[in-house]
C-alpha cells in the first residue's frame, strides 16, 4: 500500500456508530439499471468505497428491495416508472440527482457520465460523513470543458514536472502496465474531470509520431481507459507534422496537399478512436512551427486542422501563448504582456466554431501575481477556454507550499466590462456572456509517478481542488480545502484546523518572498526555482522588471507606456492606469515607481520590499510549527514528505529574503528603517 498513492480516494473506515448504523441498510445491495462500462466502473468504486468506510461487501442483487439504484434518467424512467426526469432535464448532460425513499437510494445521471459524477458525490458525501438527509442534490456543472493537459514527454520525462515521471510514457514507449492510468482517471472523474491531453504541447520528434500506426493501438487503449470514466482523450500534435511524419515538402496550411494529409490522418485516427477528443496546438510559440512560418495567420492555421477533424466532431485546442521570444531590451515598445491579444483578437470571427482557443489566465507566464488576460472575453465569436498552472511552476515547484485555489478564484471573479458590469471571467468561459459553442477551463497537471503522485503530498489539494472548482466556482477556497483535507488526513480537529490554516497562508506567504507588487520573473531561468533577480533581466525573453538606481517596474499604461492596460475595456483601464485604484499587489506591473513612493499602508516600495521578505520567511518558519503540530496525527511517510520539503522551502525563502533585500539596498542605497541585517 503506496503512502500517499490513493490521494483523496481514501475510503478510510468510519468509526461513528450511529453515522453507521444510520447509513447501513442503503449500502448492501447496488443495482445499475442498464449496461455500460461507465456504470461498471461507477459500480465497482461504489462497492470499493464502501468495503473501505464501512467494511461491507456489497451484493450485485437485483431482486432485492433496499439499496442503492444507480442509472440514466430515460432508463430508470421506463424501468421504474418514476418521474425522474421532470428535476434533471433542464441541466446539463453530465448532471446528477440524489434521491432517497424510505429503502433506496437513487443515483441518476442525465448520461452515464452523470451517474458516475453522482456516485463518487455520494462517495464523498460519506467520507464527510454527511447524514441522510443531506445526501440528496442536483448538480450539474458550471463549464462544460473541464480538462487537463500533460506536458509529459515520451522519453518518460515530464516538462515542468515535479513528481517523477510520466505515468504514460517511458523510454520512448507507451507504458505496457497501464494500472496508474486507471487510478488517475479514477481520482479525476471524482473530481469531474472530463477531458484529457496526454502528452507536451512540446511535441518534439518522436512524439510526432503518436498519431501514427506505429503507437495508435497503444494510444486506443489509453483512450479506453479514460472513455470508461467520462474523460475524453485529445493528443498534441506537432503543426509541422505532415513534413515530419511524411516528408512533405511543406505544412502551410493553404496547401491542398497538406490539407488532404490531415484529412486522411483525422480519417485514421477516428477509426481507431471513434470518440477521439481532437488536438492541442501550440503553434509559433517558442520555436515551435506554426502557419506564421508560410505567411499565414492563426485562424488559417486552425481552420485547416479543424476542418479535418470536423465530420468525426473533433475540435482544436488553439493555445495563444504566442509572443515573441528574442526581445531587445533597448526596445521599450515591444511588451510581452500585449503579445496574445494583439495576435489573436483582430481574428475574432475568424475561426471556425470547433475552434477554441487556449488563453493562459494571465498575460505572461503563470507568475505568482499577475493580472487576468485581457484577451479573455475580448473575443466575442471565438470560443475560449483559459488556462491555468496546477503544477507549480514559478511557485515553489512542489517543493514550496502554495495552495493555488484562491489566486484561481480571484481570476474567476475578475470583472472584464464586456458585457457591462458582471461580466466575470467566470461567466465569460461558462459560456455565459457571448454565445460560445464550446468553453471552459483547461490547466496544466501536476502529477508524476511519484508514489503520492504529487511530490509534496499537499499539493494534491490543488488538483483536488482545480477539479471542484471548475465544476461548482461557487464554493470557497476553505469548503475545498477542508473537503480535501478531511477525505485524505482523517477528521480529527487539530488536523483540519491546522492543514487548512496552512493551505490558506501559503500563497500570501510565497508571494512575500518572492516576487514584490506584482513584478514578477526574478527567479532563476531556465529551471525557475529560486531567486536571480537580473536573471531574465539580461535574457531576450521580454519579462523585463527594468530596475535601476532610482527605481522599479514596467509601464504599461497607455499615457506614458507600453499601451497593454488599453486592451482592458475602460473600466479596467481607468482602474489600473491610475495610481490611486491601481491594486497594490499590481503596482509595479502597470507602473514604473521611485522606490521612495509611498504606499497606502505608508510605507515606501523599498520598505515594503525589505519589510514583505523578512515577513515571508517568517512565515516559512511558521508552516513548520504548524506542521509539527499533527505529527502524531499523520501516517509517517506523509509527515516527513511534507516537513522535507518544508526545510527546503525555508532554505529558499532565506535565499529570496537575503538576495533581494541586498539587491535592492545595493541599488538605491536606502537603509532599511528597522535595521535588520542585510547582507
Ligand atoms: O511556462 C512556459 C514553460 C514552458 C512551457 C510553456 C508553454 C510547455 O516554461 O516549459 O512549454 O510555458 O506553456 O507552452
Amino acid at each position: 500500500d503506496l503512502k500517499g498513492y490513493h490521494m483523496w480516494l481514501q475510503y478510510q473506515p468510519i468509526k461513528d456508530k450511529q453515522y453507521k448504523k444510520a447509513i447501513a441498510p442503503f449500502l448492501k445491495n447496488i443495482r445499475s439499471v442498464e449496461n455500460s462500462p461507465v456504470l461498471s466502473n461507477a459500480m465497482e468504486e461504489l462497492a470499493m468505497g464502501i468495503k473501505g468506510m464501512f467494511n461491507i461487501e456489497v451484493n450485485y442483487n437485483l431482486s432485492t428491495e433496499e439499496g442503492i439504484v444507480i442509472g440514466t434518467t430515460d432508463i430508470l424512467e421506463k424501468e421504474l416508472g418514476r418521474d425522474v426526469k421532470s428535476s434533471l432535464h433542464e441541466e446539463s448532460k453530465e448532471a446528477f440527482e440524489i434521491i432517497k425513499d424510505e429503502k433506496k437510494l437513487f443515483i441518476i445521471g442525465n448520461s452515464v457520465q452523470g451517474a458516475l459524477y453522482g456516485a463518487h458525490h455520494f462517495l464523498r458525501s460519506l467520507q464527510l460523513k454527511k447524514t441522510i438527509d443531506q445526501l440528496e442534490i442536483i448538480s450539474s456543472p458550471k463549464n462544460d470543458f473541464r480538462m487537463l493537459n500533460q506536458w509529459d514527454n515520451f522519453d518518460g520525462t515530464v516538462e515542468r514536472g515535479y513528481s517523477g515521471n510520466s505515468i504514460f510514457f517511458k523510454n520512448d514507449q507507451i507504458v505496457q502496465n497501464k494500472s496508474r492510468i486507471k487510478d488517475y482517471a479514477r481520482f479525476l472523474s471524482s473530481v469531474g474531470i472530463n477531458a484529457i491531453s496526454i502528452n507536451n504541447v512540446n511535441v518534439w520528434e518522436k512524439e510526432t509520431f503518436l498519431i501514427t500506426k506505429k503507437h495508435l493501438a497503444e494510444v486506443k487503449k489509453i483512450a479506453a481507459i479514460f472513455r470508461g470514466y467520462g474523460i475524453k482523450l485529445y493528443l498534441s500534435i506537432n503543426f509541422a507534422s505532415p513534413m515530419a511524419i511524411d516528408q512533405l515538402a511543406s505544412a502551410d496550411p493553404l496547401d491542398e496537399n497538406v490539407k488532404k494529409w490531415w484529412k486522411d490522418k483525422a480519417k485514421e485516427i477516428y477509426q481507431e478512436i471513434p470518440d477521439f477528443g481532437g488536438f492541442v496546438v501550440k503553434a509559433d510559440s517558442e520555436h515551435r512551427p506554426g502557419p506564421f512560418f508560410y505567411n499565414r495567420n492563426h485562424a488559417d492555421g486552425a481552420n485547416m486542422l479543424a476542418e479535418a477533424v470536423a465530420d468525426f466532431g473533433g475540435k482544436i485546442i488553439w493555445r495563444c501563448f504566442v509572443y515573441n521570444c528574442l526581445q531587445d531590451w533597448r526596445d521599450r515598445s515591444t511588451d510581452r504582456a500585449r503579445a496574445a491579444y494583439d495576435h489573436f483578437k483582430p481574428l475574432d470571427g475568424d475561426f471556425l466554431d470547433n475552434v477554441i482557443l487556449q488563453i493562459k489566465n494571465g498575460p505572461m507566464d503563470f507568475q505568482v501575481r499577475e493580472p487576468v488576460s485581457p484577451l479573455i472575453g475580448a473575443m466575442q465569436s471565438t470560443n475560449q477556454l483559459i488556462e491555468f498552472q496546477v503544477a507549480q511552476e514559478y511557485t515553489g515547484q512542489q517543493k514550496d507550499l502554495c495552495y493555488l485555489i484562491p489566486q484561481w478564484k480571484e481570476v474567476l471573479s475578475f470583472d472584464t466590462y464586456h458585457k457591462g458590469e458582471g461580466s466575470t471571467i467566470e461567466e465569460v468561459v461558462a459560456g455565459n456572456i457571448h454565445p460560445y459553442k464550446y468553453s471552459g477551463i483547461v490547466a496544466v497537471s501536476n502529477i508524476g509517478d511519484d508514489e503520492n503522485w504529487t511530490g509534496n503530498t499537499l499539493a494534491q489539494a490543488n488538483l483536488y481542488g482545480y477539479g471542484r472548482l471548475i465544476w461548482n466556482p461557487s464554493l470557497t477556497s476553505e469548503q475545498i480545502a477542508e473537503e480535501w483535507i478531511i477525505q485524505t488526513f482523517g477528521e480529527e480537529k487539530i488536523v483540519r484546523e491546522t492543514i487548512l490554516d496552512m493551505l490558506l497562508k501559503s500563497w500570501p506567504t510565497y508571494e512575500k518572498y518572492t516576487a514584490p507588487l506584482g513584478v514578477g520573473w526574478m527567479i532563476n531561468p531556465g529551471h525557475h526555482y529560486g531567486p536571480n533577480i537580473d536573471g531574465y533581466e539580461y535574457a531576450a525573453w521580454g519579462t523585463y522588471h527594468f530596475a535601476d538606481r532610482d527605481g522599479i517596474g514596467v509601464d504599461r499604461t497607455e499615457k506614458t507606456g507600453t499601451g497593454y492596460a488599453a486592451q482592458y475595456q475602460i473600466e479596467n483601464q481607468r482602474f489600473f492606469e491610475d495610481l490611486d485604484t491601481c491594486p497594490e499587489n499590481l503596482l509595479l506591473f502597470f507602473h514604473h515607481l521611485p522606490y521612495k513612493y509611498t504606499l497606502k499602508s505608508g510605507k515606501s516600495i523599498i520598505q515594503h520590499i525589505y519589510d514583505t521578505h523578512f515577513e515571508g520567511y517568517r512565515e516559512v518558519e511558521e508552516l513548520i510549527e504548524l506542521w509539527n503540530k499533527v505529527e502524531a496525527y499523520v501516517e509517517e511517510t506523509t509527515f516527513n514528505n511534507v516537513a522535507d520539503r518544508l526545510s527546503m522551502q525555508l532554505a529558499n525563502a532565506k535565499e529570496w529574503r537575503d538576495q533581494i533585500n541586498t539587491y535592492f539596498y545595493r541599488k538605491s542605497g536606502i537603509k532599511d528603517e528597522k535595521g535588520r541585517t542585510i547582507y
